[in-house]
């Protein structure tokens, strides 16, 4: 039988010593018979040691990039900028799921995504097109979903699928930065439907462009495909970081 052993996000310890001092305990299995993750398994198995392989690649030290404060938050400088229109999505029916080069692909509901650990972080969003604005984001750590996945160690690069068809791939060390996010809430409410409910990505590391809305599939993969992104295949630069 699973034992879970729950750590206090206040407890100021890295995940690295986190999986350290969790020690050897039985990994139970992560998908229930129905093949998605049991909701309260999800939380529990973050906590519990991972392959060391995949651990050193997924949890490396990273620079944080500074944040801003509440008073900074400009509520009316994020434009919506949306390209092909903003497409429906029935919350109740919606899953996430993550594929590709991993041991354990998940299909996730909201409600099993929002019982993992909720980050929140104000940061500058800044697009090419000439504007930029602080915006507080809310969701789901990318490195924290990709742990759970167990990714196989030849990874080196994530797709991004999203239901108005964007597309987008980045870099691991960057899907895995801390704060980068999928994220579920803007400037502290639900996030609103056309700034990509119910999930989107949020990092302060890369462009606007790379920051794709209403994310439906995580693909993670040795090789990137002649496709890259819906305007790197338009000649915008890939790596594209701030
Ligand atoms: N799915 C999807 N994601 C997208 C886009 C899009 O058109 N479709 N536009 C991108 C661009 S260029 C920017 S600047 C930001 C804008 O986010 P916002 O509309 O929430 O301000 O979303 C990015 N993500
Ligand atoms: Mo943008």
């Amino acid at each position: 039988m699973k034992k879970h052993i729950k750590y206090l996000p206040q407890f100021s310890i890295t995940r690295r010593q986190l999986l350290q001092i969790t020690g050897i305990s039985s990994i139970g299995t992560l998908l229930s018979s129905c093949g998605t993750p049991a909701l309260e398994d999800l939380v529990g198995k973050l906590s519990e040691p991972l392959n060391q392989k995949v651990e050193e690649f997924i949890f490396q030290p990273q620079k944080l990039v500074p944040e801003f404060s509440p008073e900074e938050i400009k509520p009316q400088e994020l434009i919506v900028n949306s390209f092909r229109g903003t497409p429906i999505i029935d919350v109740d029916k919606f899953r996430l799921i993550v594929d590709g080069e991993v041991n354990k692909p998940l299909s996730l509901s909201m409600s099993e995504i929002q019982s993992l650990p909720l980050t929140s972080m104000i940061i500058r969003h800044v697009c090419v097109e000439g504007w930029a604005a602080i915006v507080q984001w809310g969701g789901i750590r990318l490195q924290d979903l990709i742990a759970l996945s167990e990714p196989q160690t030849n990874v080196k690069y994530v797709y991004f699928q999203s239901a108005d068809g964007y597309y987008e791939s980045w870099d691991l060390p960057s899907v895995t930065h801390p704060q980068t996010l999928l994220a579920y809430q803007k400037n502290g409410e639900i996030l609103p439907i056309e700034n990509g409910a119910p999930l989107r990505l949020a990092s302060p590391i890369k462009l606007g462009y790379k920051q794709s809305k209403w994310v439906t599939k995580v693909t993670l993969t040795s090789q990137l495909s002649n496709f890259k992104g819906y305007w790197e295949d338009q000649g915008y630069e890939w790596f594209a970081g701030v």
